[in-house]
């Protein structure tokens, strides 16, 4: 092929395939009306025959005959094409991530899968947090992966550092106590801080005010498969309130007291648990003690409206007075798991078990179907969630068997 061709052939690949993923949701389909130009169908605008028609040639292997080679795509006929993709329908969502300017580049790496796999044709918007000011090299590096907006936000210190009234002689010998035991991140204040912002205060920040459902990135995650649909129109649709890809059990040392502390919580407002909820998937005595269940938060698809709740507010609230993210190292991840599980009903937890997803050392890989339909690259004998040390089999059985 001639350069020219390729470059014309790659184009063209790049709308067939974007007309193609559309077109497998009828939903989509009359947003893609018009998409393509004109002089590029076979009838013409599309005035005369249908869209199906229309488009047809795209799906016949005959190349045009000679004189009448397709146009390479303007920008305009680019830009037109995106144009439409906005005009779908769409939820109010964005792509959450809080990060450091140090994770600059593990970032982009997660980004750059997530725009391949999703989000060219989805077009949500980013954000970023940070308790420091993001530099410009952050800012330009991370617009520059892709054509949706990306809004950048300082995090209240407020919302970040250690409060006042935390002990700080107790706090300092229990990140001692930890380190001597080598927990992990148990010597640290600032992962801390992460854990008790990502629990109780990323939802409050006011870029995120315009949104329902977000989509949690972390640095260095991988992203395997093809995404032909949205999940946050899923989440919407079945009115799902929380979404996972992995679960696991937490470290106890972490978390010696949250149990306690949620007990006490239920007992003040039992009001806020949800009849039909996870409990089978947090404890196996009925409620008397915790089995270290939870879903693993670095990826999370949610409904902020969850956080924002009078409930979760209000347990938030109790567990930050406990001191347990400072005097031991709550984990977010624990948090939101336990009240996601209590607070809803089992049906609004969804289990996205067709995306693949590492964040090290884990990995979840969609099986069968699922891993030839997202055209995933991950083996899919190498799944973490029916090792032993997995929940996501504990998460199966508290549904009926079909
Ligand atoms: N701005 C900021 N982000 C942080 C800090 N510590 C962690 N993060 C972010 O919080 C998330 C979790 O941190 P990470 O280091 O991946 O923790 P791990 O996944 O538990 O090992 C990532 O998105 C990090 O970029 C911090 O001190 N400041
Ligand atoms: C939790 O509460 C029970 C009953 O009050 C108590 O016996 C137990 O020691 C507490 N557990 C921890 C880890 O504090
Ligand atoms: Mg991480």
């Amino acid at each position: 092929m001639t350069p020219r061709w390729k470059y014309v052939g790659g184009a063209l690949g790049i709308l067939v395939g974007l007309h193609l993923l559309l077109s497998l949701h009828s939903d989509y389909r009359s947003h893609t009306a018009g998409l393509l130009p004109s002089s590029w169908t076979k009838s013409g605008a599309g005035s005369s025959g249908s869209e199906d028609q229309a488009i047809g040639s795209w799906h016949s292997s005959e190349l045009p005959p000679e004189g009448a080679i397709p146009q390479m795509p303007s920008s305009d006929d680019l830009r037109l094409a995106k144009d439409k993709l906005k005009d779908r329908r769409r939820a109010k969502a964005v792509i959450f991530s809080l990060a450091r300017n140090s994770d600059l580049y593990d970032l982009l790496s997660s980004m750059k899968q997530m725009e391949d796999r999703f989000n060219h044709w989805a077009q949500y918007d980013y954000i970023f947090l940070n308790d420091d000011d993001f530099t410009d090299e952050f800012k330009e590096k991370t617009s520059a992966l892709t054509s949706a907006n990306c809004k950048y936000g300082k995090i209240d210190p407020d919302h970040w550092h250690q409060p006042d009234w935390i002990d700080e002689e107790k706090a300092t010998a229990a990140r001692k106590e930890m380190t001597r035991k080598k927990i992990i991140y148990g010597h640290s204040v600032p992962y801390r801080n992460m854990c008790r912002f990502n629990s109780g205060f990323f939802f409050r920040h006011p870029l995120l005010d315009d949104y329902d459902y977000y989509w949690r990135m972390e640095p260095s995650v991988k992203y395997f498969c093809d995404l032909d649909y949205d999940p946050f129109l899923l989440m919407q649709d079945q009115g799902k309130q929380y979404g996972f890809t992995l679960s696991l059990y937490e470290y106890i040392e972490t978390i010696p007291t949250l149990w306690n502390a949620t007990k006490e919580f239920i007992q003040l407002h039992p009001e806020y648990v949800a009849e039909g909820n996870s409990m089978g998937f947090l404890s196996d005595d009925g409620g008397e003690t915790y089995n270290k269940c939870h879903f693993w938060s670095n990826f999370e698809i949610g409904d902020l409206n969850l956080w924002r709740s009078d409930a979760y507010m209000k347990y938030f609230e109790f567990l930050d007075q406990k001191g347990g993210f400072y005097y031991e190292r709550w984990g977010d991840a624990p948090v939101h798991s336990i009240a996601a599980s209590l607070f809803l009903p089992k049906e609004k937890i969804h289990w996205f078990d067709d995306i693949g997803y590492r964040h090290d050392p884990f990995q979840h890989c969609p099986q069968n179907d699922a891993h030839k339909r997202g055209k995933c690259w991950c083996n899919p004998a190498d799944t973490f969630d029916f090792e032993s040390y997995s929940c996501t089999q504990k998460w199966i059985d508290i549904f009926p068997k079909p």
